[in-house]
C-alpha cells in the first residue's frame, strides 16, 4: 500500500510502526502546514561556531592521549575500528584520514561498477553489521559498494569512544628508542591538517608544524601506494626498519589469503592491516574482492588486543 503522505517517524529508533497514528507528517512535524510561512529557529553565527570548535577541542583534547589510532578509514581501518569498539568500549580510538571523505576505495565494487563482491567466509561480517547481499556460493554480492562503506562508517561514528579525525594526515610516527636494547616501538602518530599535508605546503612554507596523538598501538591502515598510500611502510623503510617488497600483480585467489595471514604487529605498538600490507611484503593484490580487508580488519583488532596482553 503505497503512502499518500510524507510522514515522520517519532524520535524513537525502536518505535518500527510505520503506519501508527502517532506518526505526523513532514509538514505538521516542519510546523508548515502553509510552507510558504516556513521558518527555522533563529540562530547567531558565533553559536553555529563554537557548537562545532567546543566539541572539536574537548575531542582533540581527549583524544590526545588515544589507546588505539587507525591511521586510514578505508575497508580495512574501519572494519577494525568497528571490531575494536564493540569487543573493548573502554577504549579511547581516533581514526584519522587524511581526505574529506572516509571510505577509502570501497565506494565502487571495481573500475565504475557498483556491486562489491566479497569471497566467504567475510560475509559473517556483512551479517553482524547488518547489510543484505546475494548469496552465489563461494561468494556473496552486495548492490552497491557504497552501502557497504556507508553502513561500516555510520556503526563505527556510532561507538562513544571512537573518534574519527577527517581531512587530517598523518605526517610521521611518534617513535621511542629503547636504550637498552636499541629496538624501537610506535608511540603514536604526527598530525597536519590533510590539505596541507596532500598539497605539500612543507616544500614551501618555512614552518607548517604538527600536532601529536600519543597511543599504546597504531594500526596503519593506509592502502596500497599511489598519491596518498602505504605511509607507515615507506616510513619504516626510510627508518632502516624495512625494505619493502613492492606490491605484485593481481592473483585474487593468492592475494586475499597473503594479506590475511600477514596482518600482524610489524614493529613493536604499529600493526599493519589491509592492502599496505601488500606493498610491506610483496603480496599479489586482489583487484575488487574485499573479504579479506574485511578479515584483515577484524584480525588488526585481535593483534592490536594481543599489544594490550603484553
Ligand atoms: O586516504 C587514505 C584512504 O582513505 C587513507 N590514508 C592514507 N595515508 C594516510 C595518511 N594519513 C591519513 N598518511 C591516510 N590517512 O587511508 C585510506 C586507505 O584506504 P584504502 O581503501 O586505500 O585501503 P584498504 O587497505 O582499507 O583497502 C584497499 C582496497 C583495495 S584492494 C586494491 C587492489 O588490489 O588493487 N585496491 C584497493 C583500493
Amino acid at each position: 500500500e503505497l503512502q499518500t503522505k510524507l510522514v515522520l517517524n517519532p524520535h524513537d529508533s525502536t518505535n518500527q510502526t510505520k503506519k501508527s497514528n502517532s506518526q505526523t507528517s513532514f509538514a505538521q512535524a516542519f510546523d508548515a502546514a502553509d510552507w510558504n510561512s516556513f521558518k527555522f529557529k533563529p540562530i547567531r553565527e558565533s553559536t553555529v561556531s563554537r557548537a562545532m570548535s567546543r566539541r572539536y577541542f574537548q575531542d582533540l583534547d581527549k583524544y590526545a592521549e588515544s589507546d588505539v589510532v587507525i591511521v586510514g578509514a578505508g575497508s580495512s581501518g574501519l572494519t577494525a575500528a568497528y571490531a575494536l569498539a564493540k569487543a573493548r568500549p573502554d577504549l579511547k580510538i581516533a581514526i584519522i584520514e587524511a581526505f574529506v571523505a572516509p571510505g577509502g576505495g570501497a565506494w565502487l565494487g571495481g573500475q565504475l561498477f557498483s556491486a562489491m563482491v566479497i569471497r566467504k567466509p567475510a560475509q559473517k561480517f556483512l551479517d553482524d553489521i547488518g547489510i543484505e547481499y546475494d548469496d552465489e556460493g563461494d561468494y556473496v554480492v552486495v548492490k552497491h559498494a557504497a552501502l557497504f562503506s556507508s553502513t561500516l562508517l555510520s556503526k563505527v561514528l556510532e561507538f562513544s569512544n571512537v573518534k574519527l579525525f577527517n581531512a587530517v594526515a598523518v605526517e610521521d610516527l611518534i617513535t621511542r628508542k629503547n636504550d637498552v636494547t636499541g629496538e624501537l616501538r610506535v608511540a603514536g602518530v604526527v598530525t597536519n591538517w590533510g590539505a596541507l599535508s596532500l598539497a605539500d605546503v612543507h616544500s614551501t612554507q618555512s614552518c607548517m608544524d604538527p600536532n601529536t596523538i600519543n597511543a599504546h598501538v597504531v594500526l596503519s591502515a593506509c592502502g596500497h601506494d599511489g598519491p596518498n598510500g602505504a605511509f607507515s611502510a615507506k616510513r619504516l623503510e626510510s627508518f632502516g626498519l624495512k625494505k619493502l617488497g613492492g606490491m605484485a600483480g593481481l592473483d585474487m585467489n593468492k592475494a586475499e589469503d597473503a594479506i590475511v595471514n600477514s596482518t600482524r604487529e610489524v614493529i613493536k605498538g604499529l600493526v599493519f592491516s589491509g592492502m599496505e600490507l601488500a606493498e610491506l611484503d610483496a603480496c599479489n593484490r586482489m583487484g575488487p574482492t574485499f573479504g579479506a580487508m574485511i578479515v584483515s580488519g577484524v584480525k588488526a583488532a585481535e593483534q592490536i588486543l594481543k599489544v594490550f596482553d603484553q
